[in-house]
């Protein structure tokens, strides 16, 4: 049910996948974070296709989603987790190859630090594969020295 109580929050999430129909997975996860409760749809970036960082396995397909949510932080979390279940993730080791993963990267201009959530994504800034689709959609989150950082990781735009 809406809650008029609680504003809109822009809020951008990472999506991943390099296990399994990887572009066929995100695209549908995509659809799945735009059609949440209390949420709608913004924009959503091209899919690229990345080498994996400080991770095993096949290349990764990665993409970037922002919507407009009266969730909170936490419950768009538990909706996140709950997709990445359905796509039949499973966490064997800490960055194994994943069928999805759905973090979130902004939530407005919220800070959020708990055991569970840390807003805006603490490794957001070393990564091509959220930098260069987030400024796909939002140019003024993502400057160019900070694109420029992560220059020298692989990332292909797909078409
Ligand atoms: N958590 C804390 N903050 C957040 C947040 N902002 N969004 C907690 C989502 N979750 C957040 O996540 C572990 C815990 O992080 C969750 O229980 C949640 O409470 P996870 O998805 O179970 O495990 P993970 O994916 O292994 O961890 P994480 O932190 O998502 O991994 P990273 O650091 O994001 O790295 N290379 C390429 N090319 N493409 C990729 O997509 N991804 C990773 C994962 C590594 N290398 C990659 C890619
Ligand atoms: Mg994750």
């Amino acid at each position: 049910m809406a809650n008029p109580e609680r504003p809109e929050v822009l809020a951008y999430v990472a999506l991943g996948a390099n296990l399994g129909a990887a572009q066929a997975t995100v695209l549908a996860a995509m659809q799945s974070v735009a059609a949440l409760p209390q949420t709608r749809f913004i924009a959503s970036s091209s899919l690229y296709r990345t080498a994996p960082l400080d991770a095993a396995g096949p290349d990764f397909i990665n993409a970037v989603v922002a919507v407009s949510t009266r969730l909170s932080a936490p419950e768009l979390l538990l909706h996140l987790q709950r997709l990445e279940i359905g796509a039949g993730r499973e966490r064997p080791y800490r960055n194994a190859p994943r069928t999805l993963d759905l973090d979130i990267l902004l939530y407005g201009d919220a800070s959020i630090t708990s055991p569970t959530l840390q807003v805006p994504h603490p490794r957001m800034w070393q990564r091509a594969f959220v930098l260069v689709p987030l400024a796909e959609i939002a140019p003024a989150k993502v400057s160019s020295p900070q694109l420029q950082a992560v220059a020298s990781q692989e990332i292909e735009r797909l078409v």
